[in-house]
């Protein structure tokens, strides 16, 4: 009998896959395309490009452009959106497990938090997001968070009453406002400098190249160094998309995110580095802490709130702080 040539067959299936038009694969960015998120997250889609002969093609937006990041949380899990680096604020209340890391007074710094993640806290996180739909790929600086206020000077908790600030749409931020005896108030990330604009908020809390990028210092000129929450953002892949590719291409996309996080990180620093002079040359000088403790005490509520239940956490969240 005859028989189609096996030459052939390989010959035709390698034409087929090369002729396939690469899928349209959108990720989401909350930044502008020269923030140090964006740009990382540009790099990692140009890499995967590369890496994948052009197979797969990842365009990426910038400035919430597909929707705030509550939206684009909701998107990603359906598989509307495809990749994003997000806070884990907002991504906290779909995946509670998350609020570990958003908790105020745990970490020092960054360094103290990426050694946490690596320790074996990211790999924990990270199961809890895939369970609802976020595949982790990496993880991003998300710096360090004070706050700064318009027309009010801010120094100790009593110095918060009655004000409104301006929170994420998290469950932690907007306990953590209100133990200091604020109202908290929900805005956009990229409806902030409007919110001071139109009086409807008289704070707000960010780290320091947000809080530049955003223009916020041009309206809430006082910054209390409360350094209170300190958190990672991640790159995140759609379950949806990831089910979809090969286990090899499972494997560069999870390399590829790595690597992505080491690049985020150095371009934070010089991120950071530029949003200090910016202020300097503004004439903003924040003012530190002077007792971090007794805002400390104010958070006993907030964990036993974000724990409550949870023995596992219960059991973690001490082994965080050291
Ligand atoms: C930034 C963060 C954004 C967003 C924002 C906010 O630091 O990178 O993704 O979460 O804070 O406060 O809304």
């Amino acid at each position: 009998m005859w028989q189609f040539p096996a030459i052939l067959t390989t010959l035709i299936f390698a034409l087929c896959s090369a002729i396939t038009p690469a899928q349209a694969l959108r990720a989401w960015s909350a930044h502008p395309a020269d923030s140090a998120s964006s740009r990382a997250l540009q790099a990692f889609a140009d890499t995967v490009r590369d890496a994948s002969a052009g197979r797969i093609a990842i365009t990426t937006y910038n400035n919430s452009e597909l929707g705030d990041q509550p939206q684009a949380i909701q998107k990603l899990a359906q598989g509307d959106i495809d990749f994003a680096v997000f806070n884990l604020g907002p991504l906290s209340g779909v995946v509670p497990q998350a609020r570990l890391l958003t908790l105020p007074f745990v970490f020092h710094d960054s360094e103290h938090m990426f050694r946490k993640l690596d320790e074996g806290l990211g790999n924990r996180i990270a199961s809890s997001l895939l369970d609802k739909g976020f595949k982790v790929l990496g993880w991003y600086d998300g710096g360090s968070r004070s706050f700064y206020c318009m027309n009010h000077v801010v120094r100790y908790p009593s110095d918060f009453a009655g004000l409104r600030v301006r929170v994420q749409d998290s469950p932690v931020y907007n306990d953590m406002v209100r133990q200091l005896g604020a109202t908290p108030v929900i805005v956009p990330f990229n409806d902030i400098s409007k919110a001071f604009q139109d009086g409807r908020i008289d704070c707000a809390e960010n780290n320091l190249p947000s809080y530049v990028e955003t223009g916020n210092y041009k309206y809430a000129r006082n910054v209390l160094l409360t350094n209170h929450i300190v958190t990672p953002e991640v790159l995140v892949v759609s379950r949806k998309y990831w089910q979809t590719l090969t286990p090899a291409d499972q494997a560069m996309l999870q390399s590829l995110g790595t690597q992505s996080g080491a690049v985020m990180r150095t371009l934070w620093k010089q991120q950071l580095g530029n949003a200090e002079t910016t202020l300097h040359k503004a004439g903003i000088q924040p003012v530190p802490v002077k007792d971090p403790g007794v805002f400390v005490a104010r958070m006993i509520q907030v964990y036993a709130s974000a724990l409550q239940g949870s023995d596992e956490f219960n059991q973690v969240l001490p082994a965080m702080m050291k």
